[in-house]
């Protein structure tokens, strides 16, 4: 069975190739596919904006798609930039740059005033019209500096306390068997096998 996993983002796709590794399906990119849409993510919550990228590329294909929105929420900012975390500062700004705002503005914060999660709401859109989604959260802090290269957008910075290392210091299988979108993905492959 062919999938499209709807994202452009390849540190997410790098990531849901190794989750999805072990069902019998074809996954795609829209970069295996040529595909560079320009989608408006206008939607007021992970789900809304995942459900969007998903229906949009399954009307466009006539294929099963999957699609990922997902974000950090800094608890000490109100919970931004939640589904502006790819927007936040301007998508073009480089990360070292989003990531040591975000430090910096958490200067004068208490320990217990760093918590933040990563958020990730997968949603997949059945040919029939059929659309499920499942989110998946991680709790930790933000980190008192960037710290660890693996991984992608603002993992430099989101500390796992159980684990005394950030995002990005985990080797890439770790940081699946715990993150947002491992568990919101493992939910999701249980659905598609029953559909297979
Ligand atoms: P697509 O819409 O094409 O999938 P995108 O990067 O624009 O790519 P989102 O709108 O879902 O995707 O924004 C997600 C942003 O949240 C992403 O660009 C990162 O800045 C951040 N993010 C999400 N998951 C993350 C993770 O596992 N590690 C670090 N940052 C993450």
């Amino acid at each position: 069975m062919r999938i499209i996993f709807a994202t452009s983002n390849e540190g997410k796709m790098k990531e849901i190739r190794a989750i999805l590794k072990d069902i019998d399906i074809e996954l795609l990119s829209l970069k295996d596919l040529g595909l560079n849409p320009d989608i408006d993510e206008n939607g007021n919550t992970f789900e809304e904006n995942a459900i969007i990228k998903a229906k949009t590329i399954m009307e466009l294909t006539g294929e099963i798609v999957l699609a990922d929105d997902s974000g950090i929420e800094v608890d000490y900012m109100n919970k931004a930039p939640g589904v502006y975390s790819a927007r936040f500062m301007g998508e073009d700004t480089s990360y070292t740059i989003k990531n040591q705002f975000i430090i910096d503005q958490l200067k004068s914060a208490k320990e217990e005033e760093r918590t933040a999660r990563f958020v990730c709401a997968i949603a997949c859109a059945f040919t029939d019209g059929e659309i499920i989604t499942r989110r998946g959260v991680i709790e930790g802090q933000i980190a008192r500096n960037i710290c660890g290269s693996h991984g992608f957008g603002y993992d430099p910075i989101f500390y796992v306390p159980e684990y005394h290392c950030t995002t990005a210091e985990m080797s890439p299988d770790q940081k699946n068997e715990i993150s947002h979108r491992g568990k919101a993905l493992r939910e999701i492959k249980e659905v598609l096998k029953k559909h297979l």
